[in-house]
């Protein structure tokens, strides 16, 4: 499978609750490589934008008042099929119907504080568009890391 960059998020929620080093230990054991990192407070035009295709929905404007609401780690990770086994890691969008094991099914009981954002793969180039809205190219670290050669064959 091929090498992806995937963008990824840890929300207000996940900050204030302390997960952030949890999360990032997760797609580092698993083999992912981070190539940028932000701590960051979303505004509301960035927020609208980034969730531009869940406008108008009944739970758009409580969402952007949520992303928002207090600091985010705004990352992109590296590694082959990125996108999907990220959000493989994830579990499902609502953490109620997560399984155990899935960072939402571990962290998480409610729709609206689910702790975690991943580019959807099942949305082709979400995670460019995504990438480009947080990160500018110079952000972005192009690097060889030592345990490639045992992580793939
Ligand atoms: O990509 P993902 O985060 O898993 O779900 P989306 O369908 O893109 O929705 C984005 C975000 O919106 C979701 O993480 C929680 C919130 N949300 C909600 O509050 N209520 C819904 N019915 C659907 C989504
Ligand atoms: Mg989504």
């Amino acid at each position: 499978s091929e090498r992806e960059r995937t963008f990824v998020m840890v929300k207000p929620d996940g900050v204030q609750r302390g997960l952030t080093g949890e999360i990032i230990s997760r797609f580092e054991d698993r083999g992912l490589k981070l190539v940028g990192a932000k701590f960051m407070q979303i505004d509301q035009d960035l927020a609208e934008e980034h969730y531009g295709e869940h406008e108008g929905k009944p739970f758009f404007d409580g969402l952007v008042e949520f992303i928002t609401s207090g600091p985010v780690m705004a990352m992109v990770w590296e590694g082959d099929d990125a996108i999907r086994q990220v959000r493989h890691m994830m579990g499902e969008t609502d953490p109620a119907e997560s399984a155990p094991g899935t960072i939402r099914g571990d962290f998480g009981l409610d729709l609206g504080r689910n702790v975690i954002h991943g580019s959807d793969h099942e949305d082709p180039g979400s995670n460019e568009r995504e990438i480009d809205l947080f990160f500018d190219e110079d952000e972005l670290v192009d690097y060889e890391k030592v345990d490639e050669g045992w992580l793939y064959e």
